[in-house]
């Protein structure tokens, strides 16, 4: 064969072989690409395994926690341990599987510690609940002053006490309908006529309105009439109007029990949220004690505690605190200082004649200087008319 062509074949060989190793390499690299993205449906596949195990984990962790059981059994993880070890089909060496799956029920175990959280708490969510009614907020970092008679008495006495919230810029108006009081021969509130006052009273100043339900059949006929139902200190561990309440999703002022403490308040609180209403707020009102210089004693430290424990707003109730106008002006200021996100008062046209608590609710007098002291000090914002 001649030089010539001998050349040529070679290079042709070698043309031939390079586009070989390219067309190799190509096959390598789709085979590979194809191998990544089995890996990658794998890893999907072992994601929404681990999620569908989460969640029987869960539903055994409510059966356990439902009979006071607790969630972490070592006999049955380690029988798990053995079975999965038994059933290894290679390539994982024993101890690979037994550390994987250590991982997967150790992090289950945490899912549980989150479960436990009360829905309530702070460590459950970390932002400040903010409960808006009908536009006006609580919580929100504006303080607010709920404000109105101890019980509702006549239309002339609430058209009064709205004229004067009104020229004070106040939102929120209290009145009782549904009196629990310490005599059964006391007046017990007006019932149902007197929420129709309360909304009457509302509707002609745009007020937003607070006022106490004590029984859970009376909780949807309220609901016509009431923008916020309160459960009274009374009333704290009525568990039958708590699930009641937690039952509708209207905003809750829950007061503190008289003799309630604060981890029974937030309990409480739990119960309305665990049925799915968090629109909650708190009302410290004083606690009984050996002090008789005040009606209650009011336990200020428990705002800052509330505010810490849970993401509640929480307000403070002046009037049955204290029960004593004469230090109102001070007791309001220290609660909004510790972070109360509003304070709950008790204003009469006539204090005297009132129905009930005549002695500790303040007269148009008093509340427009308990109002100007809290205004002069910047613990609230400037007066603005609701409706002028
Ligand atoms: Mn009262």
């Amino acid at each position: 064969m001649r030089a010539g062509s001998q050349a040529r074949l070679a290079a042709e060989w070698r043309r031939r072989t390079r586009e070989n190793i390219k067309g190799e390499i190509d096959v390598t690299e789709d085979r590979l690409k194809e191998m990544r993205t089995e890996l990658d449906t794998i890893n999907s596949e072992l994601l929404q395994l681990l999620s569908k195990r989460a969640d029987v984990v869960e539903r055994i962790g409510h059966l356990k926690h439902a009979r006071g059981v607790s969630m972490y059994d070592p006999e049955r993880e380690k029988e798990q341990l053995e079975k999965l070890v038994e059933e290894n089909p290679g390539p994982f060496p024993d101890a690979a599987i037994r550390h994987l799956f250590k991982q997967i029920f150790q992090a289950s175990l945490g899912l549980e510690d989150q479960q436990r959280k009360l829905l309530v708490s702070r460590a459950r969510t970390v932002a400040d609940t903010v409960v808006t009614v009908r536009g006006v907020e609580i919580g929100g970092g504006k303080p607010v002053i709920v404000a109105g008679p101890c019980s509702v008495e006549t239309p002339e006495q609430m058209e009064k006490v709205g004229q004067l919230l009104n020229a004070q810029g106040i939102t929120f108006m209290r009145g009782g309908a549904f009196k629990p009081r310490t005599s059964p021969y006391d007046f017990q509130g007006l019932g149902e006529p007197g929420l129709r006052m309360l909304k009457q009273t509302a509707q002609q100043f745009g007020f937003v309105t607070i006022s106490e339900i004590m029984n859970p059949a009376d909780v949807e006929m309220a609901l016509q009439y009431i923008d916020v139902i309160q459960v009274g200190a009374r009333n704290m561990q009525n568990f039958d109007l708590l699930k009641a309440v937690g039952s509708t999703r209207v905003p809750v002022l829950l007061k503190r029990g008289l003799s309630a403490t604060i981890e029974e308040l937030i309990y409480a609180a739990e119960y309305i949220a665990s049925k799915g209403n968090e629109k909650i707020i708190l009302c410290e009102r004083g606690i009984r004690t050996y002090e008789k210089a005040t009606r209650n004693t009011l336990d200020i430290s428990a705002v800052p505690i509330l505010k810490q424990e849970t993401h509640l707003p929480v307000l403070v109730d002046v009037t049955h605190s204290t029960g004593r106008k004469d230090i109102m002006i001070p007791v309001a200021k220290a609660a909004l200082a510790v972070g109360a996100d509003g304070v709950m008062v008790e204003v009469h046209p006539e204090p005297s004649v009132a129905l009930s608590d005549s002695k500790q609710q303040m007269n148009f007098a008093e509340f427009t200087a308990f109002m100007d002291a809290l205004r002069a000090g910047q613990f609230i914002a400037s007066a603005q008319p609701v409706n002028s």
